[in-house]
């Protein structure tokens, strides 16, 4: 009988790697909360948005200001059971573009709209509260 030395340690490997890259966080827990009235900050880089989860404590009016971090051209569009509601234009690297829409209690998807940005992790919630 040998001992399976190798298999443990590559399990043991595969298990801190796997505990190492966990930064997901659930809707509430990792969302920013925002107060109605207020500027949505958002950060678009290759390929996701910072934050990606957004909870706006009222509806109504809100502007959303989007900095392209990256190196390619982003935008920021909401959408509401599939149609779009509004959002910031593409923006080229470095530059920033800001957006008013007007929401109703319910919940949005952030998406960019460039190539297959979305499909590559660009897309984050809009929740908004009564
Ligand atoms: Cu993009």
């Amino acid at each position: 009988m040998r001992p399976p030395a190798p298999l443990l340690l590559l399990t043991a490997l595969l298990i801190a790697v796997g505990c190492g890259g966990d930064d997901d966080s659930g809707p509430e827990g990792g969302a920013v909360s925002l107060e109605a009235g207020s500027v949505l900050e958002v950060s678009a880089k290759e390929y996701s948005f910072d934050p990606a989860a957004v909870v706006l404590n009222g509806a109504g009016e809100f502007r959303i200001r989007l900095d392209n971090d990256g190196s390619l051209a982003h935008n920021l569009k909401l959408r509401r059971d599939g149609d779009e509601v509004g959002g910031t234009p593409s923006l080229p690297s470095g530059d920033t573009g800001t957006a008013t829409v007007d929401v109703r209690p319910g919940r949005y998807e952030l998406i960019c709209t460039v190539g297959d940005h979305a499909e590559l992790g660009m897309t984050g919630e809009l929740q908004v509260k009564e």
